[in-house]
C-alpha cells in the first residue's frame, strides 16, 4: 500500500521527499540531546542545534570562565547551554553556588563520565572523578583519615616541607642575584614534598626517578587540557590524536612506577603507624571486614588515589604560590607588610613552624587573596544531578550537568570591592581579625569540598611564610612586570615570569 502510494508520485517529488525523510531521521536519531532531559523552559537557554549544541555561539578565543562570565551578562547568572549533546546548567552567583554545593550537595554531587578522565582514573576509581556511590564515599572517607596523620596536630609535614624548603632556597638563592624563572625550581620542591608523603621517596636534586615524575606529570597535564572535543563526543576517540596518544604513555609511565612503589610498600607493610599515604590505604582497605557484602576497595583503587594525590597536590600548589609571587611583583609592599609581620612575630633565629600560623593574619590573607583572585580551579569540576532537584527556585532534571563558575563567584563587583584589585587587607575585618567572606569557596564546598583543603593551606603557610622569611622577591631591572592574564591548562596557570630574589638580613640559618 505505502509503495503503491509511493510509485504513484512523480519521480523529482519522490526524490525530495526522499531526502526529507532521510534527514529527518538522522536528525531524530542523532540530534535529539539523548542522554540529557529537554530543557526546563524556566533557565534562561542559549540557541542550540542538534549535534553541535551551543558550540556555535561560544565563540572562539575566551576561556570558560571569562565566557561564562560574560554570557551571564547577556542571559543572567544562571543559564544554561548544549555542550553537544549535554545539557548544562551554568552557575555564576554565590548563593546558587551554595545551593548545588552545600544545601543540595547530595542532590549534586554526581560526576559526568569523560573519556579523558575515564582513562586517567581507570573508569572513576579516585575520589575526585568517581560518580557519587557508597565505594566512593567509603573511599573518601579512608582518603581524609589518611591525610589527617600528616596535617594539622602532627609535625609529620612540617617536618617534609621544611626540609623541602631548605633545598629551595639553596637553589633560588643560587641563581638569585639574575634574573630567572622560579617555576621549575617551585614545582620541583613541591614535587618532592608530594613524593614524601605520598610514598616515602625523598630525592636529592636531579635524581632520574623525580626527573621521570616531573615528566610523566607534565605530559599529562599538558595533554588532559587538551581534551575537549572527545569529553563532548567520545565517538572522536576513533581518530588519530596525538594527544591522546600522548596521555597514554604518559599514564603508563605513571602506572608502572606507583604499581612498583605498591608493591614495595605491600611488600613491607607492618604493624606499626603508616609511613605514608600508600600505606595508610593498604591498612584502610585490609581494614575492611572480610567476605562483606559491600563493595571493596581495589588495589586499582589504592593506585588511582596515590596518583590523584598527587597530580591535584603538584598542580595546584605549586601554581597557587606562583600567582601569588606573581602579585608579589606587583606590590612590594604587601611583601614588605609580611616581612615585618613575620620579623615581629617569628624573627630570623628560626624556621617557621605550623604553630605561628595563628600569630601571622596578614600572610593567612595573602594566601587567601591569591586563591581569590587566581582561582587555580575557576571552572570546578562539572556536577550531575543524581536526582530531580532544584537551583534558585528552578527546578532541575536528573542527569543535568552543572558547572560551577568559581571565577564570577569571586570577582563579583556586588560581593568584592574592586574584585580586580589585589588587596589581601579585605580577609581583615577592622579590629584586624581575620574573615572569610561567604562567597570565598577556593576549595569547594559540601559533599564534594577538596580532601586535600587541610593539607593545602598547610603547605602553603609553610613555603610561603619560609621563603619570604629568608629572601625578597623582586622584577628583574627594566622587565615588565608578570603577565597576570594567566593560561588555562588543567588548571589557571600564570605564565612565565623572572624574578630577582635577594638574601634577607637576619635570617640565621634555622638553628631549628
Ligand atoms: C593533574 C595531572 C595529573 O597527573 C592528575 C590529575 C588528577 C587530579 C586533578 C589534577 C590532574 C588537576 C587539578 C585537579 C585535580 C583534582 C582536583 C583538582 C582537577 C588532572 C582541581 O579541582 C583544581
Amino acid at each position: 500500500m505505502f509503495t503503491r502510494l509511493l510509485s504513484s508520485l512523480p519521480p523529482p517529488f519522490l526524490f525530495t521527499l526522499l531526502v526529507f525523510v532521510a534527514a529527518a531521521v538522522v536528525l531524530f536519531l542523532v540530534g535529539r540531546p539523548s542522554s540529557a532531559p529537554p530543557a526546563p523552559r524556566s533557565i534562561p537557554c542559549l540557541p542550540w542545534l542538534p549535534v553541535l549544541g551551543s558550540l556555535p555561539w561560544l565563540g572562539g578565543g575566551l576561556p570558560p570562565h571569562l565566557l561564562f562570565s560574560q554570557l551571564a551578562r547577556r542571559y543572567g547568572s544562571l543559564f544554561a547551554l548544549y555542550l553537544g549533546p549535554h545539557y548544562t546548567v551554568v552557575v555564576n552567583e554565590h548563593q546558587h553556588a551554595r545551593e548545588v554545593l552545600q544545601q543540595r550537595g547530595r542532590d549534586f554531587a554526581g560526576r559526568p563520565s569523560m573519556f579523558t578522565t575515564d582513562l586517567l582514573t581507570r573508569g572513576g576509581k579516585d575520589i575526585a572523578f568517581s560518580d557519587d556511590s557508597p565505594l566512593w564515599k567509603l573511599h573518601r572517607r579512608l582518603v581524609h583519615n589518611s591525610f589527617t596523620l600528616f596535617g594539622e596536630g602532627t609535625s609529620r609535614l612540617q617536618d617534609i616541607v621544611l626540609s623541602s624548603v631548605d633545598s629551595l632556597c639553596v637553589e633560588l638563592l643560587s641563581g638569585g642575584g639574575r634574573g630567572f624563572d622560579p617555576s621549575p625550581a617551585v614545582t620541583r620542591a613541591i614535587t618532592n614534598v608530594v613524593c614524601t608523603l605520598v610514598f616515602s621517596a625523598t630525592y636529592r636534586h636531579g635524581d632520574a626517578e623525580l626527573q621521570e615524575v616531573i615528566r610523566y606529570n607534565d605530559g599529562i597535564v599538558q595533554t588532559i587540557a587538551g581534551g575537549g572535543l572527545v569529553d563532548i563526543y567520545p565517538w572522536m576517540k576513533v581518530f588519530p590524536n596525538t594527544s591522546l596518544r600522548k596521555l597514554k604513555d604518559c599514564i603508563n609511565v605513571r602506572d608502572r612506577l606507583l604499581t612498583r612503589k605498591l608493591e614495595e610498600h605491600k611488600a613491607s607493610l607492618s604493624d606499626g603507624d603508616p609511613r605514608d599515604l600508600l600505606d595508610a590505604l593498604l591498612k584502610g582497605q585490609a581494614d575492611r571486614s572480610p567476605g562483606s557484602e559491600d563493595e571493596q576497595i581495589t588495589d586499582d583503587h589504592v593506585l588511582m588515589t596515590a596518583a590523584e594525590a598527587f597530580g591535584a597536590g603538584v598542580e595546584t600548589t605549586s601554581t597557587t604560590l606562583l600567582w601569588i609571587l606573581a602579585y608579589l611583583l606587583h606590590h612590594p609592599e604587601v611583601q614588605g607588610r609580611v616581612q615585618e609581620e613575620l620579623d615581629e612575630q617569628v624573627g630570623g633565629g628560626r624556621a617557621v613552624s605550623a604553630s605561628d600560623r595563628g600569630r601571622l593574619p596578614y600572610l593567612d590573607c595573602v594566601i587567601n587573596e591569591g586563591m581569590r583572585i587566581r582561582p587555580v580551579s575557576p571552572v570546578l569540576i562539572p556536577h550531575t544531578a543524581m536526582t530531580h532537584s532544584s537551583i534558585g527556585g528552578h527546578s532541575v532534571s536528573r542527569g543535568t550537568r552543572v558547572l560551577v563558575n568559581m571565577w564570577s563567584i569571586h570577582h563579583d563587583p556586588r560581593h568584592w570591592d574592586k574584585p580586580d584589585l589585589f588587596n589581601p587587607g579585605r580577609f581583615l575585618d577592622d579590629q584586624g581579625q581575620r574573615v572569610t567572606p561567604s562567597c570565598f569557596l577556593p576549595f569547594g564546598a559540601g559533599p564534594r569540598v577538596c580532601v586535600g583543603e587541610s593539607l593545602a593551606r598547610l603547605e602553603l603557610f609553610l613555603f610561603l611564610s619560609s621563603l619570604l622569611q629568608r629572601m625578597s622577591f623582586r622584577q628583574p631591572d627594566g622587565a615588565p612586570p608578570p603577565n597576570l592574564q594567566g593560561r588555562l591548562g588543567v588548571v589557571l596557570q600564570p605564565l612565565p615570569y623572572k624574578v630577582v630574589i635577594t638574601p634577607r638580613e637576619g635570617w640565621e640559618g634555622g638553628a631549628k
